[in-house]
């Protein structure tokens, strides 16, 4: 496609002239937008948006906060990938954080982020998130907008149908992408042995539910398919969570060819209640494993890992009543719930309908037993007939994901023919239908994967650019679109770009995060081992040839802010306390030569900068964030002497005359 509808943001300039033109190019439905689109989206200066939007930076690995309607991006939020601009994974109180089974991992590819959820709605106090390459679940407090927990998943390959939260966030729940053999399988296994050696594990992951903290209760053991996505049942069908899995033809080689021959895959029905008391009841089997599972402490500042060991199984074959499959056209993708637990919906691909599965008749089908084989010799396959509310007809091509208003409404991608359908969940009937620009893989509706919906926007997450942006070279800008959804009739309202690959988002109306906001960190709290909470006790301390700097700063100097007696060689960790007591005063530190990021230090925390000096001489270091007017004077200077140098440490602040 070439450069032809650039007229698309002129909506956007006309903002800046206080007027509003519609921005539509004959013949191009892709730049026609409403009137009032721009009175929408725009925010007056100093106003707040209504709506916090938290998109997965995909293979940024991070996540990403944006009001909604404006499309403004407030913050990234480091999660699977160091982020030299506040110094995650760089700093030695947040390196744990990213440590796994195999070492320090700096990067992963995080999909779905989960906001938390009691009585099925969102209440704002944690998102989770998944790391798909190397598996791990990450939670993030949503007071400080800091990742605080990262658990590493074993035995599993692609920790793609994850993080999904049942009704209270009893649990949150990740299934394999990629069947593996188990972790303790020591075999040297042929990957030709797929079929009988590969296995799928689904992780229960608890909740803590005053604090949060994660813990991995126990894996189910599943059939090696490849399991997609997932959603958990709510209201009537709260003890139940559904997977999708593609791939039932169990092919390890050209998947696009020999995963899609069948013409239904299915949907997992997981009866996790049962999974639960069948584990207090000592049925679980412990296994060797090991995972990394680290935490961020609040009050020391400070993240530690632990590698954990062993896990309990359960293996669903030996257990009737555990898990059904569901016959589903074809290679899906999307599961997702209706608001009221009833209905279950299934996005497949490679599929001419979108069928709806009925949660009651599915229970019906259980009891009478209406099966369509087995799979694995004892898990019976629902037959379809007997489960199905019914489907959609001519949704579109190439479904992928549904969510929900709080009118009865439902919406889907279509990936292939890029539009967003509205249907109605009782009588499946189309209502309504509109182009998005390109390709959209997720959407988001405000709450609408939860019990109550607060409808009114939905954003289409697309996978395509194109023409939609001005042209940065080889690779565009990322594209996501705002749509009204309050009336009968979507209508496109803004186009914006985000950071990473904007794989899926959650949008939660903004009181219920702003209560709970943390302005800065209390000093007195301080439990880091290095904090200095005072001027008067800054100092300096050689250990062999390990050197602690305990320094602070507060507007508009660091103390000590000359160093002397340090050597080529030392191991120097430079701790800085930010003494400041204020919201929105972070000071930044960084060293010359330093082969590490900066520290960005919020009011009350300490970070430390690991530093190796390599060669003599006066090395510089600096305040890197305008704090102040005086922020440029916010500096000071290291002494580095030869290695077998004799100069005694020596610090100070205040000491040299000013000149005249
Ligand atoms: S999947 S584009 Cu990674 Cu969420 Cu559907
Ligand atoms: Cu502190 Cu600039």
């Amino acid at each position: 496609m070439k450069l032809s509808n650039y007229k698309a943001w002129i909506p956007a300039l006309t903002l800046l002239a206080g007027s509003v033109i519609i921005g539509c190019k004959p013949g191009k439905v892709g730049s026609a937008v409403d009137e009032d689109a721009a009175k929408k989206v725009y925010v007056a200066p100093g106003k707040y948006d209504e709506i916090y939007a938290f998109m997965s930076g995909g293979f940024s690995g991070q996540v990403a906060a944006y009001g909604i309607p404006s499309g403004r991006l407030l913050k990234v939020i480091p999660v699977f990938s160091q982020n030299p601009e506040n110094g995650y994974g760089y700093s030695e109180e947040t390196k744990p954080m990213l440590n796994t089974s195999h070492g320090f991992v700096p990067w992963d590819d995080s999909h779905h982020p989960e906001l938390s959820k009691t009585n099925g709605e969102d209440d704002g106090r944690w998102l989770f998130i998944n790391g798909n390459n190397t598996p791990r679940i990450a939670r993030i407090n949503l007071a400080t907008f800091k990742t605080t927990e990262i658990l590493e998943l074993p035995n599993i390959g692609g920790n793609h149908a994850s993080p999904f939260c049942t009704e209270n966030t009893e649990y949150v729940v990740g299934n394999t992408r990629f069947s593996e053999p188990l972790d303790d399988d020591k075999t040297d296994n042929p990957i030709s042995s797929f079929k009988q050696t590969f296995k799928g594990a689904v992780s229960f992951v608890k909740v803590n539910k005053d604090n949060g903290a994660m813990n991995l209760a126990f894996q189910l053991i599943v059939p090696p398919f490849n399991y997609d996505l997932a959603h958990a049942g709510k209201g009537p069908s709260h003890d139940w969570i559904f997977f999708t899995c593609y791939n039932t033809e169990q092919a390890h080689t050209l998947l696009e060819v020999n995963a899609s021959q069948r013409d239904k895959d299915f949907i997992m029905a997981v009866n996790w209640k049962r999974a639960e008391e069948l584990i207090a009841a000592g049925k679980g089997t412990k296994i060797p494993a090991k995972y990394a599972h680290n935490t961020y402490n609040e009050n020391t500042h400070t993240a530690t890992s632990v590698i954990e060991t062993g896990t309990q199984v359960i293996d669903v074959t030996k257990f009737p009543g555990l898990v059904y499959y569901m016959p589903c056209p074809k290679s899906p993708h999307g599961v997702d719930v209706s608001p009221d637990g009833l209905n279950i919906v299934a996005s497949g691909k490679l599929a001419a309908v979108i069928p709806v599965f009925s949660y009651q008749k599915m229970l019906n089908a259980i009891d009478k037993k209406q099966y369509d084989g087995m799979v694995d010799g004892n898990i019976p396959v629902l037959k379809y007939e007997a489960v199905l509310h019914g489907e959609v007809k001519k949704p579109g091509l190439g479904p992928l994901h549904t969510e929900f208003d709080n009118k009865g409404y439902a919406y889907t991608t279509m990936f292939v023919s890029s539009e967003v359908v509205k249907w109605k969940v009782d009588n499946l009937e189309i209502a309504d239908r509109i182009p998005s620009y390109y390709s959209p893989g997720h959407l988001s509706v405000v709450g609408g994967d939860s019990k109550k919906p607060f409808g009114k926007y939905l954003l289409s997450l697309n996978k395509i650019t194109k023409d939609r942006y001005l042209p940065t070279g080889p690779e565009l800008a990322q594209a996501c679109q705002l749509i009204d959804i309050a009336g009968n009739k979507m209508k496109l309202l803004l186009d914006f770009p985000t950071i990473g690959e904007p794989h899926y988002a959650q949008m939660i109306p903004a009181d219920k995060i702003l209560k709970n906001q943390v302005k800065f960190f209390k000093l007195d709290d301080n439990k880091n081992a290095y904090v200095t909470k005072s001027e008067k006790d800054t100092k300096v301390v050689r250990n062999g040839n390990r050197v602690d700097v305990y320094m602070t700063a507060i507007r508009s100097h660091l103390a000590p802010d000359n160093i002397e007696g340090i050597k080529v060689g030392d191991e120097v960790y430079v701790h800085v306390t930010n003494l400041e007591q204020d919201w929105d005063v972070p000071h930044g530190f960084a060293i010359k030569g330093a082969n590490n990021a900066e520290l960005l230090i919020m009011p009350g925390e300490t970070c430390t900068l690991k530093w190796v000096p390599g060669l003599p001489g006066i090395i510089p270091f600096y305040c890197t964030d305008f704090c102040s007017a005086l922020h440029q004077e916010m500096q000071g200077y290291f002494r580095v002497s030869p290695a077998g140098a004799n100069v005694p440490i020596k610090f100070s602040i205040g000491e040299n005359p000013v000149t005249k």
